[in-house]
């Protein structure tokens, strides 16, 4: 009853979970998941939260009123936002990025709407000026969610220092100086869960990373920062018990470990500065400063790329907080057309654009899509545990306009939402030219009428305005619209033809792209796996026996380097994007579980390399995948796999991955991937 005192409860064991569940739907958990895997205890204290905090009605709030925040691609222009380097250095590109709290302006001022409260990155200096906000504007060294982009160049290192600054300062107003930032009880976490636990409090024994006993959670934010799409070495993976605490030079925090938490995740990693190489002695190579120093090679072919928050059991609040942002490699240089193509941001003054090249800078537009669900007073509250919203919010602001001009603008969209598909649709008959997808671009252009993404899932697209050059009144607004949302979240964005042509268009769009080859060995390993409502498991006897196994459960899935494998992920309820770190793959094709031999060929935006594929309920879904990067680089080590609707993999559908160096038999893998 919601009337007796408060406690979190587990929900049924994972043992216990059914194969199936006949009501639900096959749309990536966006029926609500109650009855399922959340205890009736908490259902009730999640109503108790909607009875104090009133939801927002989102037909209160006013669409296409504010302009989109512009995070830039591949060139900078003062209309768009971007990380600083702190510093460059024997080809380094060095960062210092800090995670902190602060007020961003999403719901539209002009309609009465406060700032709302987020978490997100920015440069590690002093105060925490907002991008896009201010008089005047701020551009610059800023604050956003999704941050402003991190731009990355083939075979050029990138250094990052993740920084968890979850803390008040003195600057902040709201909290007091020197405490640490606390989940919003609108978006409280499952304590009961398999979650980052730094009480260590467990149902067994004491540890982080392990189940917890339920109850309320007062404590500091965990953070570890994957990038999505990345290959990199383990230790800078950012796998989900590689999480860190606020700095323990932090007086509340020091408190804290004195009274048994602990600073870091189980598999804390990072790397040695000096050497460049895994640091020593982890998972103790943590030094009290509330950070990981990663490192990625970009040994890959250009793609739009995105970091977020991936700490066990607490992904969703964290990501619904705001701890996303966008990472966009490009070639080696401006002329590189070999693992990219050149930008050409038409009359800009960039010495990075190249006349004939793809749209860029005013026309080289990321999009983060997201649905979020707000509280009257504008904070964010999470629903359940779907994280269905009815606020599309694009590049952190909730339905916003982009005047453009009738040409070609390249969009770089990422499907940054808890879970639920984008299928996107543009209004006025206009379609999409998609030339990539997650791992680069496609081997050519596909014209589309509509576009769908799920979870983590990428596409590159080219939009063609120009046919609305004599456009005139309301026919000169395009709306993009999201067809497998319901009721107000359907709407996206829109886009206003109303800018005069700067300059002729001189981008080009190829018919042949830049790609990285086929896999033509053969697979020494053909791997059957099996997918539940809420579970990753193994098959035996080719999947006549499909077992579920939950995070902690032995590593199954361990390859050498450099092998070559084909995964044929059996899915027996819902549809599931899965995510493989460290790797890009291949979708070969799909087939029901019941006509194995009936090949279902992928979809034209699965024709390049993958890093996140949909499987869907019902079918096998083949992918070829090699163990190296796409420059042949061989990397060891603990990686994830894992369903990237957040809610899923925060409740154990994710699993270890286990790259053992070639040669080395895999016997020996739970010692060679521990921490
Ligand atoms: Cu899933």
């Amino acid at each position: 009853m919601c009337g007796e005192p408060i406690t979190y409860s587990a929900g049924i064991s994972f043992e216990e979970r059914p194969l199936e569940d006949k009501n639900m739907t096959p749309q990536y958990g966006k029926t609500l998941l109650t009855h399922f895997f959340w205890g009736t205890t908490f259902a009730c204290l999640m109503l108790g939260c909607i009875a104090e905090a009133q939801q927002l009605d989102p037909t209160t709030v006013p669409t296409f009123v504010d302009p989109l925040p512009r995070v830039c691609g591949l060139i900078q222009t003062p209309n768009c936002i971007m990380l600083a380097t702190t510093a460059i250095a024997n080809n380094i590109d060095r960062y210092d990025v800090a995670a902190r709290q602060f007020q961003q302006q999403i719901l539209p001022a002009s309609a009465g709407f406060g700032k709302t409260t987020v978490w997100g990155f920015g440069p590690n200096t002093t105060g925490t000026a907002v991008c896009g906000e201010g008089s005047p504007t701020v551009m610059t060294d800023c604050f956003h969610s999704p941050a402003a982009s991190i731009k990355a160049n083939y075979h050029r290192e990138v250094r990052v220092n993740w920084i968890n600054d979850l803390l008040c300062h003195t600057w902040d107003t709201g909290c007091t100086p020197g405490a640490f930032i606390q989940y919003p009880s609108t978006v409280a976490i499952d304590t009961g869960a398999h979650w980052a636990n730094p009480p260590q409090v467990c149902d067994h024994g004491r540890g982080t990373d392990c189940t917890g006993r339920g109850g309320p959670y007062n404590g500091p934010v965990p953070l570890i920062v994957h990038v999505h799409g990345a290959s990199s070495a383990s230790e800078s993976d950012g796998i989900p018990e590689a999480w860190n605490l606020p700095t323990s030079r932090n007086p509340a925090i020091a408190q804290l470990l004195t009274a048994g938490y602990k600073a870091f995740g189980s598999d804390y990693c990072q790397i040695n500065d000096v050497t460049g190489t895994r640091a020593a002695n982890c998972p103790n190579a943590y030094n009290d400063d509330g950070a990981a120093l990663f490192s990625y090679p970009n040994t890959q072919f250009g793609s739009t790329l995105f970091f977020h928050d991936h700490t066990l059991g607490v992904t969703l609040q964290n990501v619904y907080m705001g701890l996303v942002g966008f990472y966009v490699l490009g070639g080696a240089d401006p002329n590189d057309t070999t693992h990219d193509l050149p930008s050409d941001c038409g009359t800009c003054i960039s010495s990075a654009s190249v006349t004939g090249g793809l749209p860029g800078g005013d026309y080289e537009i990321p999009l983060a899509i997201q649905e979020k669900i707000f509280t009257t007073d504008g904070s964010f509250f999470v629903l359940g545990p779907d994280g269905v919203g009815n606020i599309k919010v694009v590049n952190g602001k909730s339905w916003p306009y982009l005047q453009v001009e009738p040409r070609k603008y390249r969009f770089r969209l990422v499907d940054g939402g808890a879970s639920g598909n984008l299928q996107l649709i543009l209004s006025g008959g206009l379609k999409f030219t998609q030339i990539g997808a997650d791992g680069g671009f496609l081997p050519h252009p596909v014209l589309l009428n509509n576009i769908t993404i799920a979870p983590g899932e990428r596409a590159d697209v080219i939009v063609d305005f120009s046919p609305l050059k004599s456009c005139s009144g309301t026919v000169c607004n395009v709306i993009l619209t999201d067809g497998a949302a319901n009721g107000t979240a359907r709407r996206v964005l829109q886009f206003r033809v109303t800018k005069p042509l700067a300059g002729l268009d001189t981008s080009v769009v190829p018919p042949d792209l830049p790609h990285r080859p086929d896999l033509t060995n053969t697979a020494t390993r053909t791997r059957p796996l099996s997918l539940f409502e809420s579970g990753l498991g193994t098959c035996d006897t080719g999947c006549a026996t499909p077992s579920p196994h939950p995070w902690d459960f032995p590593v199954t899935e361990v390859v050498n380097s450099g092998d070559t494998e084909i995964w044929e992920i059996y899915d027996y309820a819902d549809n599931h994007p899965i995510h493989l770190h460290e790797v890009d793959f291949e979708v070969l094709n799909r087939s029901k579980i019941a006509t194995p031999n009936v090949l279902i060929p992928p979809s034209p935006g699965e024709l390049g390399f993958k890093d996140t594929v949909v499987a869907k309920v019902g079918q096998i879904t083949r992918i070829k995948v090699q163990f190296l990067d796409s420059d042949g680089n061989a990397r060891s080590g603990l990686f994830a796999w894992h369903c990237h609707v957040i809610p899923h993999e925060d409740d154990e559908m994710m699993r270890p991955l286990c790259v053992v160096p070639s040669g080395q038999g895999t016997a020996n893998a739970e010692n060679f991937c521990a921490p």
